[in-house]
Protein backbone atom coordinates (compact mmCIF):
# COMPACT_ATOMS: atom_id res chain seq x y z
CA UNK A 1 0.00 0.00 0.00
CA UNK A 2 1.40 3.37 -0.91
CA UNK A 3 0.67 5.52 2.08
CA UNK A 4 3.15 8.14 3.21
CA UNK A 5 4.13 8.06 6.86
CA UNK A 6 6.19 10.83 8.31
CA UNK A 7 9.20 9.48 10.14
CA UNK A 8 11.83 12.14 9.68
CA UNK A 9 12.04 15.58 8.23
CA UNK A 10 15.24 16.53 6.53
CA UNK A 11 17.00 19.63 7.74
CA UNK A 12 17.11 22.29 5.05
CA UNK A 13 20.89 22.06 4.94
CA UNK A 14 20.72 18.42 3.90
CA UNK A 15 18.11 19.25 1.29
CA UNK A 16 20.39 21.93 -0.08
CA UNK A 17 23.25 19.44 -0.16
CA UNK A 18 21.06 16.93 -1.97
CA UNK A 19 20.15 19.55 -4.54
CA UNK A 20 23.78 20.51 -4.96
CA UNK A 21 24.70 16.91 -5.73
CA UNK A 22 22.27 16.80 -8.66
CA UNK A 23 24.74 18.52 -10.97
CA UNK A 24 27.44 16.02 -10.02
CA UNK A 25 25.05 13.24 -11.00
CA UNK A 26 25.82 13.87 -14.64
CA UNK A 27 28.83 11.59 -14.21
CA UNK A 28 26.96 9.00 -12.19
CA UNK A 29 24.70 6.18 -13.21
CA UNK A 30 22.19 6.36 -16.10
CA UNK A 31 22.52 8.42 -19.23
CA UNK A 32 19.93 11.16 -19.61
CA UNK A 33 18.29 9.83 -16.45
CA UNK A 34 16.27 13.00 -16.03
CA UNK A 35 15.30 13.21 -19.74
CA UNK A 36 16.79 16.70 -19.79
CA UNK A 37 18.04 16.09 -23.32
CA UNK A 38 14.34 16.41 -24.20
CA UNK A 39 14.59 12.94 -25.75
CA UNK A 40 15.03 9.26 -24.97
CA UNK A 41 18.74 9.40 -25.80
CA UNK A 42 20.51 6.70 -23.80
CA UNK A 43 17.29 4.72 -23.34
CA UNK A 44 15.70 1.81 -25.21
CA UNK A 45 12.00 2.14 -25.93
CA UNK A 46 9.99 -0.92 -26.85
CA UNK A 47 6.66 -2.60 -26.39
CA UNK A 48 3.96 -4.45 -28.26
CA UNK A 49 0.47 -5.71 -27.55
CA UNK A 50 -1.08 -6.56 -24.17
CA UNK A 51 -2.85 -9.96 -24.23
CA UNK A 52 -3.58 -9.70 -20.50
CA UNK A 53 -1.62 -10.71 -17.43
CA UNK A 54 -0.61 -14.34 -17.06
CA UNK A 55 -1.33 -16.60 -14.12
CA UNK A 56 -3.34 -15.68 -11.07
CA UNK A 57 -3.17 -12.99 -8.43
CA UNK A 58 -1.11 -11.57 -6.93
CA UNK A 59 0.34 -10.34 -10.20
CA UNK A 60 3.98 -9.26 -10.41
CA UNK A 61 6.41 -8.25 -13.10
CA UNK A 62 6.56 -11.94 -14.00
CA UNK A 63 2.88 -11.74 -15.00
CA UNK A 64 3.61 -9.21 -17.73
CA UNK A 65 3.10 -10.55 -21.26
CA UNK A 66 3.92 -8.57 -24.36
CA UNK A 67 3.03 -9.88 -27.80
CA UNK A 68 4.93 -8.73 -30.87
CA UNK A 69 3.42 -5.69 -32.50
CA UNK A 70 3.76 -1.95 -32.74
CA UNK A 71 5.00 -0.47 -29.49
CA UNK A 72 2.85 1.93 -27.53
CA UNK A 73 3.62 5.66 -27.65
CA UNK A 74 6.10 7.62 -25.55
CA UNK A 75 6.60 11.33 -25.07
CA UNK A 76 8.69 13.86 -23.21
CA UNK A 77 6.53 16.41 -21.42
CA UNK A 78 7.29 19.73 -19.79
CA UNK A 79 5.19 22.07 -17.69
CA UNK A 80 1.82 20.60 -18.56
CA UNK A 81 -1.19 19.87 -16.42
CA UNK A 82 -2.71 16.42 -16.74
CA UNK A 83 -6.51 16.70 -16.78
CA UNK A 84 -6.83 13.03 -15.83
CA UNK A 85 -4.55 13.33 -12.80
CA UNK A 86 -4.82 16.78 -11.23
CA UNK A 87 -2.54 15.86 -8.31
CA UNK A 88 0.49 15.24 -10.51
CA UNK A 89 2.85 18.21 -10.86
CA UNK A 90 4.90 18.30 -14.08
CA UNK A 91 7.71 18.31 -14.87
CA UNK A 92 8.88 16.26 -11.87
CA UNK A 93 12.52 17.42 -12.08
CA UNK A 94 14.28 19.88 -14.36
CA UNK A 95 12.38 20.85 -17.49
CA UNK A 96 11.39 17.45 -18.86
CA UNK A 97 9.68 14.27 -17.69
CA UNK A 98 9.13 11.03 -19.62
CA UNK A 99 5.64 9.71 -20.27
CA UNK A 100 5.31 6.09 -21.39
CA UNK A 101 2.14 5.16 -23.24
CA UNK A 102 -0.85 7.53 -23.29
CA UNK A 103 -4.58 7.88 -22.65
CA UNK A 104 -5.60 6.13 -25.86
CA UNK A 105 -6.43 2.43 -26.05
CA UNK A 106 -5.44 -0.23 -28.53
CA UNK A 107 -4.08 -2.78 -26.00
CA UNK A 108 -0.64 -1.22 -26.46
CA UNK A 109 2.33 -1.68 -24.16
CA UNK A 110 5.24 0.75 -23.91
CA UNK A 111 8.51 -0.33 -22.29
CA UNK A 112 11.58 1.66 -21.26
CA UNK A 113 14.92 0.11 -20.41
CA UNK A 114 18.46 1.14 -19.59
CA UNK A 115 21.44 -0.85 -18.37
CA UNK A 116 24.35 0.95 -16.76
CA UNK A 117 27.23 0.18 -14.41
CA UNK A 118 27.33 1.31 -10.80
CA UNK A 119 30.46 3.30 -10.03
CA UNK A 120 31.95 4.89 -6.93
CA UNK A 121 30.30 8.12 -8.08
CA UNK A 122 26.97 6.52 -7.11
CA UNK A 123 27.95 6.15 -3.46
CA UNK A 124 25.98 8.43 -1.17
CA UNK A 125 28.37 9.96 1.37
CA UNK A 126 25.64 9.91 4.01
CA UNK A 127 25.76 6.11 4.32
CA UNK A 128 28.69 5.06 2.14
CA UNK A 129 26.47 2.89 -0.08
CA UNK A 130 25.41 3.16 -3.75
CA UNK A 131 21.86 4.31 -4.35
CA UNK A 132 19.48 4.17 -7.30
CA UNK A 133 16.83 6.85 -7.11
CA UNK A 134 13.95 7.91 -9.34
CA UNK A 135 10.32 9.00 -9.28
CA UNK A 136 7.26 7.51 -10.98
CA UNK A 137 3.57 8.33 -11.23
CA UNK A 138 1.10 5.98 -12.95
CA UNK A 139 -2.15 7.24 -14.50
CA UNK A 140 -4.48 4.40 -15.44
CA UNK A 141 -8.04 4.23 -16.68
CA UNK A 142 -10.19 1.91 -14.57
CA UNK A 143 -12.84 0.28 -16.77
CA UNK A 144 -13.45 -2.38 -14.10
CA UNK A 145 -12.47 -5.26 -16.34
CA UNK A 146 -11.26 -8.51 -14.84
CA UNK A 147 -7.96 -7.80 -13.01
CA UNK A 148 -5.82 -9.48 -15.67
CA UNK A 149 -7.41 -7.27 -18.34
CA UNK A 150 -6.96 -3.92 -16.59
CA UNK A 151 -4.40 -1.28 -17.57
CA UNK A 152 -1.27 -1.66 -15.43
CA UNK A 153 2.20 -0.33 -14.72
CA UNK A 154 5.43 -1.97 -13.65
CA UNK A 155 8.82 -0.60 -12.59
CA UNK A 156 11.85 -2.59 -11.54
CA UNK A 157 15.53 -2.23 -10.72
CA UNK A 158 17.52 -5.41 -11.17
CA UNK A 159 21.18 -6.28 -10.57
CA UNK A 160 22.24 -8.20 -13.67
CA UNK A 161 25.26 -9.69 -11.91
CA UNK A 162 23.09 -12.03 -9.83
CA UNK A 163 19.63 -11.21 -11.24
CA UNK A 164 18.55 -9.95 -7.83
CA UNK A 165 15.59 -7.57 -7.76
CA UNK A 166 16.53 -4.40 -5.91
CA UNK A 167 13.15 -2.77 -6.35
CA UNK A 168 9.89 -3.77 -8.01
CA UNK A 169 6.45 -2.25 -8.06
CA UNK A 170 3.49 -3.58 -10.01
CA UNK A 171 -0.17 -2.61 -9.88
CA UNK A 172 -3.16 -2.85 -12.15
CA UNK A 173 -5.66 -0.03 -12.21
CA UNK A 174 -7.88 -0.09 -9.16
CA UNK A 175 -5.94 -2.91 -7.52
CA UNK A 176 -7.19 -3.36 -3.96
CA UNK A 177 -4.67 -2.24 -1.39
CA UNK A 178 -3.04 0.32 -3.66
CA UNK A 179 -3.73 3.87 -2.61
CA UNK A 180 -4.95 5.08 -6.01
CA UNK A 181 -6.42 8.54 -6.14
CA UNK A 182 -9.42 9.41 -8.27
CA UNK A 183 -8.75 11.49 -11.35
CA UNK A 184 -11.28 12.66 -13.90
CA UNK A 185 -13.97 10.22 -14.95
CA UNK A 186 -12.85 6.66 -14.44
CA UNK A 187 -9.12 7.54 -14.29
CA UNK A 188 -7.00 6.67 -11.28
CA UNK A 189 -3.48 7.77 -10.45
CA UNK A 190 -0.74 7.91 -7.87
CA UNK A 191 1.12 11.15 -7.16
CA UNK A 192 4.86 10.90 -7.83
CA UNK A 193 6.39 8.13 -5.74
CA UNK A 194 10.07 8.70 -4.98
CA UNK A 195 12.13 5.52 -4.87
CA UNK A 196 15.45 5.22 -3.05
CA UNK A 197 16.95 1.77 -3.58
CA UNK A 198 20.04 1.22 -1.43
CA UNK A 199 22.54 -1.16 -3.00
CA UNK A 200 25.25 -3.17 -1.28
CA UNK A 201 28.78 -1.83 -1.70
CA UNK A 202 29.52 -4.92 -3.78
CA UNK A 203 27.25 -3.51 -6.50
CA UNK A 204 30.02 -1.09 -7.55
CA UNK A 205 31.23 -2.32 -10.92
CA UNK A 206 28.07 -4.34 -11.54
CA UNK A 207 25.38 -3.70 -14.14
CA UNK A 208 21.94 -2.47 -13.10
CA UNK A 209 18.90 -2.77 -15.35
CA UNK A 210 15.98 -0.37 -15.12
CA UNK A 211 12.67 -1.44 -16.63
CA UNK A 212 9.41 0.50 -16.83
CA UNK A 213 6.22 -0.87 -18.43
CA UNK A 214 2.90 0.90 -19.02
CA UNK A 215 0.00 -1.03 -20.56
CA UNK A 216 -3.46 -0.26 -21.93
CA UNK A 217 -6.27 -2.62 -21.00
CA UNK A 218 -6.10 -5.96 -22.78
CA UNK A 219 -9.50 -5.51 -24.42
CA UNK A 220 -8.40 -2.48 -26.41
CA UNK A 221 -10.71 0.27 -25.24
CA UNK A 222 -8.84 1.90 -22.36
CA UNK A 223 -5.48 3.54 -21.85
CA UNK A 224 -2.86 3.79 -19.15
CA UNK A 225 0.49 5.52 -18.83
CA UNK A 226 3.25 6.28 -16.37
CA UNK A 227 5.47 9.31 -15.81
CA UNK A 228 9.07 8.65 -14.80
CA UNK A 229 11.93 11.04 -14.02
CA UNK A 230 15.08 11.60 -12.03
CA UNK A 231 16.84 8.26 -12.60
CA UNK A 232 20.28 8.39 -11.00
CA UNK A 233 22.05 8.05 -7.70
CA UNK A 234 21.40 11.57 -6.42
CA UNK A 235 18.39 12.40 -4.33
CA UNK A 236 15.40 13.30 -6.49
CA UNK A 237 14.81 16.93 -5.51
CA UNK A 238 11.48 17.89 -4.00
CA UNK A 239 8.81 18.96 -6.51
CA UNK A 240 8.40 22.63 -7.19
CA UNK A 241 12.04 23.61 -7.29
CA UNK A 242 13.20 22.72 -3.81
CA UNK A 243 10.59 24.47 -1.73
CA UNK A 244 8.90 21.24 -0.72
CA UNK A 245 9.43 19.06 2.27
CA UNK A 246 10.59 15.50 2.15
CA UNK A 247 9.30 12.53 4.03
CA UNK A 248 10.88 9.16 4.47
CA UNK A 249 8.73 6.10 4.74
CA UNK A 250 9.30 2.41 4.31
CA UNK A 251 8.65 0.29 1.27
CA UNK A 252 4.91 -0.09 0.87
CA UNK A 253 3.57 -3.57 0.41
CA UNK A 254 0.87 -3.90 -2.20
CA UNK A 255 -0.37 -7.32 -1.19
CA UNK A 256 0.90 -10.72 -0.13
CA UNK A 257 3.51 -10.66 -2.84
CA UNK A 258 4.49 -7.18 -1.78
CA UNK A 259 4.95 -8.38 1.77
CA UNK A 260 7.17 -11.21 0.60
CA UNK A 261 9.12 -8.77 -1.50
CA UNK A 262 9.38 -6.43 1.43
CA UNK A 263 10.88 -9.20 3.49
CA UNK A 264 13.48 -9.69 0.78
CA UNK A 265 14.23 -6.03 0.55
CA UNK A 266 14.34 -5.06 4.20
CA UNK A 267 17.25 -2.74 4.60
CA UNK A 268 17.75 -2.43 0.88
CA UNK A 269 15.04 -0.13 -0.28
CA UNK A 270 13.67 3.09 1.12
CA UNK A 271 11.04 5.42 -0.04
CA UNK A 272 10.95 9.13 -0.16
CA UNK A 273 7.76 10.89 -1.00
CA UNK A 274 6.87 14.48 -1.37
CA UNK A 275 4.66 15.67 1.40
CA UNK A 276 1.18 16.32 0.04
CA UNK A 277 0.48 20.01 -0.05
CA1 LIG B 1 13.54 15.67 -15.72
Amino acid sequence: MIRPRLTRRLPLGILALALATVSADALAIFQNGGFEQNSYAGWTLGGGTNPGLSGSQPFTGASVQILPGAAGPAAIVGAISDPRAPGIVLPRTGQHTARLNDEGGGALVTTLRQVDTVTSADIDPTDGLPHIRFAFAPVLDDPNHAPQEQPYFFVSVKNLADNSVLFEQFAYSGQPGVNFQSGSGSWKYLPFQDVDAVLPLSAVGQQIELTVVAADCALGGHGGYVYVDGFGSAQVPPPGGGGGQTEYHPVPALDGHGLALLALLVGLVGWVAARPR
